[in-house]
């Protein structure tokens, strides 16, 4: 008994008296409430020990951090089952079972390890916030198993696939009671995984799935942390890790009210609890705008928007913004044709529940799109990873809770039939074929008629052929009008919508006249691009540009809404780029901070597929002849769109290179061919797409430039640093931290085969695509055509203008002297 005691005593002095350094328990110690004996990790940061919770008087067994307030329970061991009054007991029997005893030694809660006397286990509390019950180093049980609200660094939430053991985040019931709530956060393994808040078992919101960064449908990244996401045949889990542990705690913790949040604290000892902000708005909510629509979200209201090619279920309901029924396909996919179905993509999107989805993590998208073509209930593809665009994930029959985001996002493609692609719309599809059934019809009265005559040469004959003739003539000219057709703007609106082309209203000087911004009636925002008067040019270019544009669709083409003109006045109505332009922001030392290396590439592949689709894919053959970060506009999600087409000529389709007697472009992008003789050839855009691929990866501007030491331009200045094998040295400063320098890499080399002297050495626009994307081996480049237009040589050097032209970035046309 005496002895007993002493032990009692010898333990009880320990814990008093190094009070800090015990950090774990050994069989037979206990730590007791009513002693208020608790344990303390190694370096001070966490505490484990009996505490109540608000006003209640129930105790909880419970881990907490020990410097930071308000103090913050990570972890409680008998959350269910609570402690009345402070007899409570915590004990690791022979088995290394923690177990918690209450006044009358009944077990309140225990580790619950069934097993066999093992030998000298330790419970111990690690700094990490783990409290770990191990045998040597081989671990019997650990607190980290155990998830709760909270997720601490190095925790892993999901699944261990070769136990079938799952680790999913529970709310409490309310602040002052840790019992399971009603909010969780699992990762479900239907289809490709995805992390979900359920509210019992009601799915609240899909976090998504993992998109290589982070989770599609809550991209929040913060600086200090790396997130992990392992999915394989044994494990299937999420986790975060600090990347500087030393003077940061985070967790991750959803609330009683089934918020999840992030907080913080920037040192060990310290109030400051910082609570990284969600964007929180209805699109989150799951399926909020039933099936096959897109949930967007402007700052104050959501709308929903149905697919392409599918419309509401319940039109009338869908007016009144009930959008819950979602939308259907307009006319279900006839699967005998499927291959002339097409795929839309859209950008900043988080990707559809993916429960019932198909993936593969070794295909590349372009197969993961002829599979999905090749099964007819496929509506949907994406990449699994948007790090590199790897993987492949298919959606069948529907898709339910798609967003968009204003960023981040990714890409998915979305299955359309062929006939909901015409551009034209519905209803010019529709005019094209009664235009033709009419046709049809008038040729077969023609025959009637001829038939006639041969038949009886009678007066009857005659009156009914001329009849025929004016309807045919009627319906033919009808239909070459349609050709035409497409929106004329009344200039009394135009002049209303741009407050009377008012100074305030102007927005930039195009290559023939200035561009002003305006808001027509119906709110809808618009560029006006109003051509000058003086330009003898002027009507030829309009003409020419709004026949061109009228006919390009592409996402990477600026959109032609409409003309008009009217006496003197020569408008052209372009959508409305909030963005401006590309040189507004990668000159600008401030902006440019703005346009992330990621958002740069993709920029630099949109311009690339923009003048592939005007050189090749177009109905007509086009050459811009005048590429220039000025001409490349972007969006409100900064994709590309390029603009400017006045100065475009079009090619019969094997006609590839001609000579003119003007030379028309912007110096610092006009390939030495052109400037000096004037053969133009889809190479002289290749030329001016390498300039903007340097331009976008150093951030400076081709003209103007010149490096401190040798006085090259910046097409010189990529050569020598290329030659000297150090090319990265290019990169801009406000983005090589975060820029992938395989993919910048491969940018400068792409560039720097654009801008080579000789046409012929330069790729076409279609093998450029390939190259960017590391599809294809890049051969080893020549020094680059140099000509930058300081003056101009030779042959046209009587031009007057020489100093002039060269201070400033408009477009000009001067006449080659022959
Ligand atoms: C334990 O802490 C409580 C409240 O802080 C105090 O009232 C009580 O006397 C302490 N008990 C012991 C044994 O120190
Ligand atoms: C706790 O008790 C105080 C005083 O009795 C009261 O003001 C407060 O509202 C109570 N808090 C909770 C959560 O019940
Ligand atoms: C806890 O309650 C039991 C009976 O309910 C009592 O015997 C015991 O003394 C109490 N212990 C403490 C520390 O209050
Ligand atoms: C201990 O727990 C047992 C079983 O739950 C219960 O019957 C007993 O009253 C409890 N004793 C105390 C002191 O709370
Ligand atoms: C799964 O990933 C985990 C963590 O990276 C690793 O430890 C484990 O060996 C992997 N299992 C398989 C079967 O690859
Ligand atoms: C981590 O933070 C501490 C304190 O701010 C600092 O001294 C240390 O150098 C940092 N370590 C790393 C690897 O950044
Ligand atoms: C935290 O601050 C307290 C006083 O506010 C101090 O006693 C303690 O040593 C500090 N702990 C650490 C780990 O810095
Ligand atoms: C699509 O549906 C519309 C009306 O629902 C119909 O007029 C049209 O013929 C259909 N098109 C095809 C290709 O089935
Ligand atoms: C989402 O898409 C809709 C429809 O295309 C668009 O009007 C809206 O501006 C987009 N919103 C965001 C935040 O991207
Ligand atoms: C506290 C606890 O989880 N106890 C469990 C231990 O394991 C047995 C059987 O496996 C369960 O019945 C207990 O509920």
């Amino acid at each position: 008994m005496l002895a007993m005691s002493c032990f009692c005593f010898l333990v009880f002095f320990c814990m008093w008296g190094t009070s800090t350094s015990l950090e774990s328990l050994r069989v037979s110690q206990t730590i007791r409430d009513d002693k208020n004996e608790t344990l303390v990790s190694a370096g001070g940061i966490i505490e484990l020990g009996f505490l109540d919770l608000g006003n209640s008087s129930r105790r909880y067994l419970a881990i907490w951090y020990r410097n930071v307030s308000p103090r913050t329970v990570v972890w409680v061991a008998n959350r269910n089952t609570p402690l009345h009054n402070r007899s409570g007991v915590l004990k690791l029997n022979e088995k290394g079972i923690l177990v918690l005893l209450n006044g009358t030694h009944s077990i309140i809660w225990s580790s619950n390890i069934s097993g066999k006397a093992v030998n000298d286990p330790i419970a111990q509390l690690l700094d990490s916030g783990n409290y770990v019950v191990k045998v040597k180093e081989s671990i019997l049980w650990q607190s980290f198993d155990d998830t709760s609200d909270t997720i601490l660094p190095g925790m892993k939430l999901g699944w261990n696939l070769a136990t079938g053991k799952e680790r999913y985040m529970s709310s409490w019931k309310s602040v002052d009671n840790p019992a399971e709530g009603e909010y969780s956060v699992k990762l479900d393994r239907r289809g490709y995984p995805q992390a979900i808040l359920f509210k019992g078992s009601e799915m609240k919101f899909r976090l998504g799935p993992w998109n290589g960064q982070s989770w599609a449908g809550y991209p929040v990244r913060s600086p200090q942390s790396s997130q992990i996401f392992v999915f394989n045949k044994t494990e299937l889990y999420y986790e975060f890790r600090l990347l500087n542990s030393s003077d940061i705690i985070s967790i991750f913790q959803l609330t009683p009210s089934g918020v999840g949040q992030k907080i913080f604290w920037k040192t060990h000892n310290t109030t400051e609890r910082v609570l990284l902000p969600q964007e929180r708005d209805q699109c989150e909510r799951y399926a909020f705008c039933g099936a096959n629509s897109i949930c967007s979200y402007d700052g104050n209201h959501p709308t929903c928007e149905c697919l392409r090619g599918y419309v509401p279920k319940s039109p009338h309901q869908w007016n009144m913004a009930i959008w819950d029924k979602g939308c259907v396909p307009r006319n279900k996919s006839n699967c005998k044709n499927s291959y002339t179905d097409d795929f839309l993509p859209y950008s900043h999107m988080k990707l559809p529940d993916t429960s019932s989805s198909w993936f593969d993590t070794t295909v590349n998208l372009d197969k993961c799109r002829e599979l999905c073509l090749k099964t007819c209930s496929c509506i949907a593809y994406a990449n699994l990873d948007i790090r590199e665009g790897s993987g492949c994930l298919h959606w069948f029959n529907t898709l339910v809770d798609l967003r968009n985001f204003s960023q981040l996002g990714q890409d998915i493609y979305i299955r359309v039939p062929a006939s909901e692609l015409d551009h034209g719309g519905h209803g010019n599809m529709k005019n094209k074929i009664v235009g033709i059934t009419l046709g049809a019809i008038i040729l077969g009265l023609i025959i009637t008629c001829v038939c006639i005559l041969i038949i009886k040469n009678s007066v009857a004959a005659g009156v009914y052929c001329h009849m025929v003739q004016l309807q045919w003539r009627k319906e033919y000219f009808r239909l070459r009008n349609e050709d035409m057709d497409f929106p004329t703007f009344e200039l009394s609106i135009i002049a209303k919508a741009t407050n009377n082309f008012s100074s305030s209203n102007k927005i930039g000087e195009g290559g023939f006249g200035p561009v002003y911004k305006g808001t027509l009636l119906d709110g809808r925002e618009v560029a006006v691009k109003r051509n000058s008067l003086m330009s003898d040019q002027g009507q030829n270019e309009l003409k020419n540009e709004v026949v061109l544009i009228a006919k390009l669709q592409h996402r990477n083409l600026v959109k032609l809404l409409g003309c008009c003109i009217q006496g003197e006045e020569k408008l052209l109505i372009y959508e409305y780029m909030p963005n401006k332009s590309l040189d507004y922001f990668i000159f600008d030392e401030t902006r440019s901070k703005l346009l992330s290396w990621h958002q740069r590439f993709h920029i630099i592949c949109g311009i690339a597929r923009g003048i592939l689709y005007l050189h090749q894919d177009s109905s007509l053959r086009i050459i811009h002849r005048d590429l220039k970060t000025s001409n490349i506009l972007l969006d409100a999600y900064m994709n590309p769109k390029i603009s400017d087409f006045g100065m475009a000529r079009t090619f019969g389709s094997d006609q590839v290179e001609d000579k003119t007697r003007k030379v028309v472009g912007t110096y610092g992008y006009m390939p030495p061919e052109y400037a000096v003789h004037g053969h133009y050839s889809v190479k002289s855009d290749v030329f001016g797409f390498g300039v903007i691929v340097l331009e976008i990866v150093s951030g400076n501007r081709n003209r103007g430039y010149s490096d401190p030491e040798h006085s090259l331009n910046l097409l010189g200045h990529a050569w020598r640093l290329w030659t000297e094998e150090r090319p990265l040295e290019l990169i801009d400063n406000q983005i090589l931290e975060r820029c992938l320098p395989f993919e910048a890499l491969r940018c400068i080399h792409v560039g720097l085969l654009c801008v080579q002297q000789k046409p012929e050495d330069r790729p076409d626009m279609s093998v450029v695509i390939p190259m960017l994307n590391g599809e294809k081996l890049l051969p080893r480049p020549k020094a680059p055509g140099f000509y930058t237009g300081g003056c101009i040589p030779e042959s046209v050097s009587s031009l007057k203008t020489c100093n002039l032209l060269s201070r400033n970035e408009m477009s000009l046309t001067i006449f080659e002297a022959r």
